[in-house]
């Protein structure tokens, strides 16, 4: 697992890893088969949804290794291996499972690559079965002064009752509290509690879509607000990248900057590359911020980086990078070629007017 030299990736790496992620589906197909011969009690398991279940979880698992792989990343893989365990826990799949399909993976990625680069392969999986207990994740939340009123926020809405909710947050700002803490402290915090719920199986997926909508809407309220403060003559375009569905991380970054009076462009998620390339010709902004929050999608942010970055009319523009990979490995936006990252929507603004800062410098 050479390192990668500080900016940039090792070539092998990002080799193993493309290739890895072009032939998930039928190396995901290999390893399920390999996996039944190797534990027999899943021959009992005869119906078809258990083999479609089985093949599209180990995709998944191939995709997050490939990545982690692309980038050099031991960090992000340990991660996601700990985030799979505490999920399975929660639907009841004991651990020999999946430590048995690492097993399957590791001998069905030996008979398909190089032996030097299987042994990086395996030196990934083993080193990040060995440290899953002690890598990033579950990090104890932040000292939250609304801790009182986050905790009342997500009563409400996990009884279904959006409009206490908003009444809640109407309240704050009643009480002057100031918006980036209603959104740090309340929307941020709750979400992430919401997302560890549905991981333990403790909430459904509708539960935690409703819980999602109702907090943009409430956040929609706030809008007037936030689009009243003086404006400077800076722009900041928003965008996830292509898969990436969740939108409210750089939607929150995005507000933050609006109300330190820049010009805001939020474009969510779902957007292809060159519909983002176009907003950035056309919307000449300083900074572009890049969000992704699953960790297979980091390779889309780096096509999407290289992209701008040899675009006619995009020479101009910082590239900030930001998501839950990023928390992860801290040095993954220098890897991926952005000029910035920032922890959070409250970092980004000072990350971002030091960027143009910098930029201003060099001119
Ligand atoms: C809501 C939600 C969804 C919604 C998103 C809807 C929407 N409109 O956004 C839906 C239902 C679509 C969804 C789908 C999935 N989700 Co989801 N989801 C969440 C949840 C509960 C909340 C996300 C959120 O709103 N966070 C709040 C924001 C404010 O926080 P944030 O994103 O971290 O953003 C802050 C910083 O990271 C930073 N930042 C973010 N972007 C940027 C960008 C820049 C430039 C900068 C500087 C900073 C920055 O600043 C932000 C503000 O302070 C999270 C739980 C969690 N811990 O986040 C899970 C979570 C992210 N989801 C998860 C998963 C697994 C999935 C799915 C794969 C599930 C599935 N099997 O289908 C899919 C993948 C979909 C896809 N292709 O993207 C996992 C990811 C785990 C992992 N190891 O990768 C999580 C962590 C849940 C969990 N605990 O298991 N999800």
């Amino acid at each position: 697992m050479r390192k990668k030299d500080g900016c940039g990736m090792n070539k092998t790496n990002r080799e193993i890893g493309i290739r890895i992620r072009e032939e998930a589906s039928s190396l995901a197909e290999r390893v399920y088969a390999h996996q039944v011969d190797h534990m027999p009690e899943l021959k009992e398991q005869t119906a078809k949804e258990f083999a479609e279940k089985s093949i599209r979880d180990t995709k998944y698992n191939l995709l997050y290794l490939a990545d982690a792989i692309m980038v050099t990343s031991p960090d992000l893989f340990c991660n996601y291996l700990k985030w799979l365990l505490k999920l399975m826990e929660g639907i009841g799949i004991p651990e020999k499972y999946i430590v048995e399909n690492f097993v399957s993976i590791k001998a069905v990625l030996h008979e398909r690559f190089k032996n030097e680069e299987s042994l990086v392969i395996e030196e990934f999986i083993n080193q990040g079965l060995d440290n899953v207990q002690d890598c990033y994740g579950d990090e104890s939340e932040d000292y939250n002064p609304l801790s009182t009123e986050k905790d009342a926020y997500i009563n409400a809405l996990l009884q279904g009752d959006r409009k206490k909710a908003g009444v809640i947050v109407q309240d704050l700002v009643k009480r002057k509290i100031p918006l980036e803490d209603i959104y740090l402290s309340i929307f941020q915090q709750s979400q992430y509690e919401i997302g560890d719920l549905w991981q333990q199986n403790k909430i459904t997926v509708a539960k935690e879509h409703y819980c999602t909508a109702a907090t943009q809407l409430i956040m929609g309220q706030l809008y007037p607000m936030i689009f009243e403060t003086p404006k400077r003559d800076l722009t900041f375009v928003a965008t996830c990248v292509g898969q990436e569905l969740h939108e409210l991380g750089i939607r929150m970054v995005s507000d933050f900057l609006e109300l330190s009076g820049w010009n805001t462009y939020y474009l969510g998620a779902n957007l292809p590359t060159a519909e983002v390339i176009q907003t950035i010709i056309e919307e000449k902004p300083q900074v572009v911020g890049i969000s992704a929050t699953i960790t297979y999608h980091i390779s889309e942010v780096q096509r999407l980086i290289e992209e701008i970055r040899k675009t006619p009319g995009c020479e101009e523009v910082k590239i900030m990078a930001g998501g839950y990979p990023f928390l992860v490995d801290r040095s993954l936006w220098k890897t991926l070629g952005a000029d910035g990252f920032a922890r959070n929507a409250e970092e980004a603004v000072t990350v971002a007017e030091s960027l143009i800062i910098t930029s201003e410098i060099q001119e």
